[in-house]
């Protein structure tokens, strides 16, 4: 066999340090490790603290390199964040829409950068399902049910007209608008109950306190609230106990996504009923980011089990609620 001259030999090593050294087609970093971009909401609540922390955790784990954004809630920088992914050619890129609508224009992008997008958590209205690989969250509607399905048990038997206050999560997000469907679609088959106020709380304590407040200043009766995120429900029984009611006695509370304050505040008797959200994706979703890089087929869609608490199960699940 011919020898090759040794400049050949050279040139093709130093070839490969340099396609390693630029992450080679992309996507993995110095050391070889694949490349995820992920960019995530903000860090709005105590459920979304606990998603970054199951995301970042994860990756470590699986030995993936981690790129993150905090978008603060803004759909701008989500943006910008998933471009300057595209621009530094990660592998994959992972995110949760902070709300359903816009993203068509910058998925494109990725898609023709050849860039795999996950969605995780939240969902997004496109149209056209080749933008993205698949979703790995909850299903919201259902979770607005299991609300409904409890205020109907519990005022099942009651006589005159059931008012309810709502604080809806973030204005256009996939879990508010789905939380409030699932919902209204279970009680509208009893004409007592009566949605009397609903405005979004952004997700957060403190627009839910301050939400609250302007329910109790407005309502001259406000019998439940359905919170769709523990965070508001856990603002507005601050401004329930300034209005010197008693919360979840004067106010039944049911709320939506089980993190540990929320579970002892049904512990204690101040909300009578918790639908659970999982935020721990970050196990499911590195697995998918390994097959995806790997050009596998997957789910397009791909539920996470979650349960709902009353006190009993509360008071059960503390001692090893792990957020
Ligand atoms: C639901 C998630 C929601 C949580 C809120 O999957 O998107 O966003 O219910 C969080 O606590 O802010």
């Amino acid at each position: 066999m011919a020898r090759k001259p040794w400049t050949a030999i050279v040139a093709g090593v130093a070839g490969l340090l340099l396609l390693t050294a630029c992450g080679g087609g992309g996507g993995t970093s110095g050391g070889g490790a694949l490349t995820l971009g992920f960019a995530q909401v903000g860090a709005e609540s105590g459920w979304r603290t606990a998603n970054t922390k199951s995301i970042q955790e994860s990756a470590k784990a699986a030995g993936i390199e981690l790129k993150f954004s905090d978008a603060q809630q803004k759909q701008e920088n989500q943006i910008a964040a998933i471009r300057s992914y595209i621009q530094q050619k990660v592998k994959v890129i992972a995110f949760s829409p902070v709300v359903e609508s816009g993203w068509d224009t910058v998925l494109k992008e990725a898609k023709t950068a050849n860039i795999p997008v996950i969605l995780t958590d939240r969902a997004v209205d496109s149209a056209d399902k080749t933008l993205y690989k698949t979703f790995l969250g909850s299903d919201f509607v259902a979770e607005g049910k299991k609300a409904g399905e409890w205020l109907a048990k519990e005022f099942g038997s009651a006589t005159g007209d059931v008012s309810i206050v709502e604080l809806q999560g973030t204005t256009g997000s996939a879990p508010a608008n789905d939380r409030k469907k699932g919902f209204a679609d279970v009680i509208a088959s009893n004409p007592k109950f009566k949605v009397v106020a609903s405005q979004t709380g952004e997700f957060t304590r403190a627009k839910g306190k301050e939400v609250m407040e302007a329910f109790l200043k407005s309502q001259p009766k406000i019998d439940v609230l359905y919170a769709h995120n523990d965070d508001m429900a856990l603002g507005a029984i601050e401004a329930i106990e300034a209005a010197g009611k008693v919360p979840g006695k004067d106010i039944k509370i049911v709320s939506v996504d089980g993190v540990r304050d929320a579970l002892q505040a049904l512990a204690d008797g101040k909300i009578n009923h918790v639908v659970e959200c999982n935020p721990l994706l970050g196990p499911q979703l590195m697995d998918l980011v390994k097959k995806v890089a790997a050009g596998e087929q997957v789910p397009p869609r791909i539920e996470t089990t979650e349960t709902e608490f009353d006190q009993a199960a509360a008071k059960a699940a503390l001692p090893q609620r792990q957020y």
